[in-house]
Formats: C-alpha cells, structure tokens, sequence
C-alpha cells in the first residue's frame, strides 16, 4: 500500500516537470505557414533539391503534378507545372513525406529538378505565387526541434556534420547528430528529476506518510555517485572541443633547422617562405590543415634564440613563444646535422637544446618530455646511415623535407598524438563538444554541490537544498533543449545555412 501510494505521488511530480517541458515546446512551435528553400547548393548542377514543409505541401504537389493516388516516400517522374498558369517548369522526381515522418515532422515535399538557374527561379516563383514563404536560415530544423524529431544537441551534431571539414570530425559529429549526447545527458536528467520527485515526495508527504528517510539517502548516494560521474566528464581534457575546433600546432625551433618547410610539406604547398638564410620566417604563419584525418591549426614561427639586437626578430620570436603557449600539440624541429657535429647522445642533446632555447617551462614536466610535444629530426637526408639508423631508438621523428623521406612515419606518429588528444569519437563515451555543454554541465555540477553542502549542516532546510537540485536538472535541459530561450536558439540556428 504505501509503495502503491509513494509510487503515484512520485509519478505526479515526474509528470509535472515533463508537462512543463512539453508546453514549453507546443506554444513556441511554429507559426503554420508552407515555407520552402533550395536544399542542395547554390549555382548550376546536375540535380538540385528544392524542399517544402507545412500543411500545404501536399495539395501544393498534387496541384503541380496531377499526381492522383499519392503514395508516401515513392519517387514520381512527374512534368512539374506552374500551379497558376499550367506551364510546364521541368521534368523531376517528386517525394512526399507525410507527417510526422519527415525530417520537419510536417507534411513535406521535395521535388529533385535540373540544377539550372532558370528553372529554379521558375519554380521559387511558382512557388511564392501560392503564398508559400521561403525559408529563412535554419527553419526546416527549427521546425524538427519544435516538433519533437531533434533536440538540441542533435542539432547541433547535424550543423557540425555539415561543417566538418575532416573524417575524425565527420565521425563525431555524425554520433553526436545521431542522439548519442542526447541519451548521454537525458539519462542524467532522468537521475536528477527521479532524485528531486523523490526528495519532494518526502518533503510533501513524508511525516504524514512514514515515508523512510532510506529513500532520502539513496537519493543522496544517487546524486553522489552522479556528481562523480559529471566531475570525469568535465575532466576530459578537451577532447571533444579541440576535435570540433581544430588543434592548434605549432611548430619551433631554432632558425633554419627547417621548420617552414616542414610546413610546406604538410599543406602540399609553398604556403611559407623558405630560404637558407635564418631567420626568414618573422611572424606567425597560421593554415588550417587536415592531417590523418584530424583538423589542425598549423602556426610555422620564426626560429627561437636568445639574443639579437633586431627587434622585429625580438618580436618574432616573442610571438613564437606565446603561440607555443596556447599550443594544443607542440611540434620541436631539430637539425641533424648539428645534432651529428656534436658528440653526445640524442637525450643529451635534445635537453641541451631545449635548454638553450629556454623551452623547459614549456616542454619539460618532471624532466621528461611533455606528452602533447613531438620531437622531429630534420635534414635526415644530410646524415650518414649508422646515424640516421641511432635516432630510431628515440622518441623521435627522422625527416628529410628534402625528400620526404621518413613522411609516413611522421603521419602515423602525428595521428597517435592526435587521437591522444582528441580521443577517439568512435570508441569512446561521448566528450564535451561545445563550449555551450560545457558551461551547463559545469553549473550543473556546481548546484550539486551546493546541495551537499546545505544538507550537511545542522538544521538545514530540504526544501531549499532540493531548489539546487531542480536547477542541476535545468542546466542540463538547457544542453538538450528541453529547457530553452530564444537566445539559446538563435544562437544555434544562426550557424545554418537555408534549407537545412
Ligand atoms: N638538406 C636539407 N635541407 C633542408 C631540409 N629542410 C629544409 N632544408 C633547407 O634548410 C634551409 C632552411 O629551411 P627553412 O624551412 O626556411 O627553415 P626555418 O626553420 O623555417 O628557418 P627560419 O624561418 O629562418 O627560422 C633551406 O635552405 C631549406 O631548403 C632537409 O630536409 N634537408
Ligand atoms: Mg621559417
């Protein structure tokens, strides 16, 4: 009897914050009108895709079609007319896709025609003639989110997929789009709100009812065992976000050990100036590159030294510095051929040359090299065999950007650094990918620990302390869109092109 009775009320109370979300979203749905957009790129091509979703869409296609017996996801080879005058536009395919299974939830449409200017211009005219309205940026998802197909983390995996520019990048937004942060985050919603209708329950009905003060502390490990688990999850390094945003490398040096050509050589182009003559490279010279499949922000600098009486060089090489500073991956070029002139082992050194160029804060941790830096040996080529074949042995990259010898050992050595810091989208738990979770998750964890300070007090008021645990609940709402504004909306729509 009173699990029956516990149970109900805690049922009431998960209900009721389910049913504010799903208001939320009904009353901003979307105003009802047909909009319409080209969906596949802009300028002459082969095919192009011009979609429409609301609740016209239909009669709009049976219009311009005189299809009779419309059957949902079925491809028609349709003349496609001007619903006005009659007049032929083109020859296309023709899909409908009826609510709620379409990409907006709506009824929508989609005809494939002739990427030509003239006959899409036709066809959008046609098309605002029967006040259907074109779509601004981001409408069609807008619409998916509002009907429930997205939330937003989903729509923001979806912006990412578009935008991703390399295969480690496509991956993770791809999982991202596919739900995985969304069920990641929504479970831990689930935890929270579960806590808090419990904990209400007992604040509600717990003297009248007897309702054990067990289930209190359970709620407690719960939400300990879940601050643990936030607290990993915010502790990622970064992964996700450097992935999404690009790793900023750096290259360093001293002057003419090669550095700009080793940034050639990884852009498959003449990007920086090369010449004997050290200290050609006076600022930073920054590209962006995709390198085994992972997206970098590659800065070639100008080479490190003590001392000069040139200050532009000063300059250089104080950018050099900072840039190294805020570097992600740190990429150390050596020259061979000095480091054969001297008699010492390659630690030896290599220490002495970090030293000398006053890199030890930087690329030293406990006197062993930092693990977002990679030694690379250049001028391979300049080295006798028995010397080539002892850098082996280190931990370090040997290359002739001369002849590109030793390249495909630098890649694959670049990639195992790369996925160190990324990780490894595929195989992982989901990372944090936005500076936007970031922010919720951390003031998510935050709330919780406030609410574990208040109730180890004497004398604490649980109706109070429970306040941190709906706000723990929101923040991480506010990631999957179950708790959202306008600005948080506009701010991610902005980043869609039209017709998406
Ligand atoms: N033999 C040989 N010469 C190389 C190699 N890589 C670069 N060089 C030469 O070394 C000289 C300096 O190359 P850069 O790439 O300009 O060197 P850097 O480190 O950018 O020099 P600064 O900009 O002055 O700091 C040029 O004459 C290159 O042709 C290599 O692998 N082998
Ligand atoms: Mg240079």
């Amino acid at each position: 009897m009173f699990l029956t009775k516990h149970f109900f009320r805690v049922s009431i109370v998960l209900l009721k914050f389910n049913l504010a979300s799903r208001t939320f979203l009904s009353k901003a749905a979307n105003s009802g009108s047909t909009i319409f957009a080209l969906s596949s790129g802009q300028g002459k091509c082969g095919v192009a895709v011009v979609r429409i979703s609301g609740s016209n869409a239909r009669a709009a296609l049976e219009k311009m079609t005189n299809i009779s017996k419309l059957e949902p996801r079925k491809a028609y080879l349709r003349n496609i007319k001007n619903p006005e005058t009659g007049e032929v536009i083109d020859q296309g395919l023709c899909l409908w896709f009826p609510r709620p299974h379409s990409f907006t939830g709506e009824d929508s449409v989609e005809f494939q025609v002739h990427g030509g200017v003239a006959i899409l211009s036709a066809l959008m005219t046609a098309l605002s003639k029967i006040k259907f309205r074109p779509a601004v940026p981001g409408e069609f998802t807008r619409r998916a989110f509002f009907n429930n197909k997205l939330d937003l983390t989903e729509i923001e995996g979806l912006a990412d997929l578009i935008h991703a520019e390399t295969e480690q990048q496509r991956k993770q937004a791809l999982i991202q789009a596919h739900g995985n942060l969304s069920t990641f985050y929504s479970s831990w919603r689930e935890i929270l709100l579960r806590c808090l209708a419990y904990i209400e329950a007992y604040i509600d009905f717990g003297e009248e009812d007897n309702i054990q003060s067990d289930v209190f502390q359970q709620c407690n490990v719960d939400l300990e065992y879940l601050a643990s688990k936030i607290e990993k999850h915010l502790a990622d390094g970064r992964k996700g976000e450097i992935l999404r945003s690009g790793i900023r490398t750096v290259i360093i040096g001293e002057p003419n050990v090669g550095k700009s050509s080793l940034l050639n050589c990884l852009v498959q182009r003449n990007a920086a100036i090369v010449t004997s003559i050290p200290g050609t490279t006076r600022d930073v010279v920054e590209l962006t590159a995709n390198v085994a499949g992972y997206p970098i922000l590659l800065a070639d600098t100008a080479g490190l030294h003590k001392f000069s009486n040139d200050i532009v060089e000063m300059e250089g090489i104080r950018r050099a510095r900072d840039q190294a500073i805020k570097a992600d991956f740190i990429v150390l070029v050596v020259n061979a051929e000095e480091y054969a002139k001297e008699q010492k082992s390659f630690d030896q050194y290599l220490i002495n040359y970090i030293r000398t160029l006053e890199l030890e804060d930087l690329l030293l941790v406990n006197g062993q090299l930092s693990s977002n830096c990679m030694i690379v040996v250049n001028k391979i080529d300049l080295l006798a065999n028995d010397v080539k074949e002892s850098l082996k042995a280190h931990n370090s990259v040997g290359i002739s950007c001369t002849n590109e010898e030793g390249f495909q050992d630098l890649l694959g050595s670049m990639r195992e650094y790369f996925e160190k810091i990324c990780g490894n989208p595929s195989a992982e738990n989901p990372t944090i990918s936005q500076e936007r979770h970031r922010n919720h998750v951390r003031d998510c964890h935050e709330c919780l620990l406030k609410y574990f300070d208040m109730i180890s007090r004497e004398n604490y008021d649980i109706v109070l302390a429970a306040q941190e645990i709906r706000k723990a609940a929101r923040e991480i709402g506010k990631i999957t869109g179950y708790v959202s504004t306008e600005e948080i909306l506009d701010t991610i729509f902005q980043n869609f092109c039209i017709g998406k």
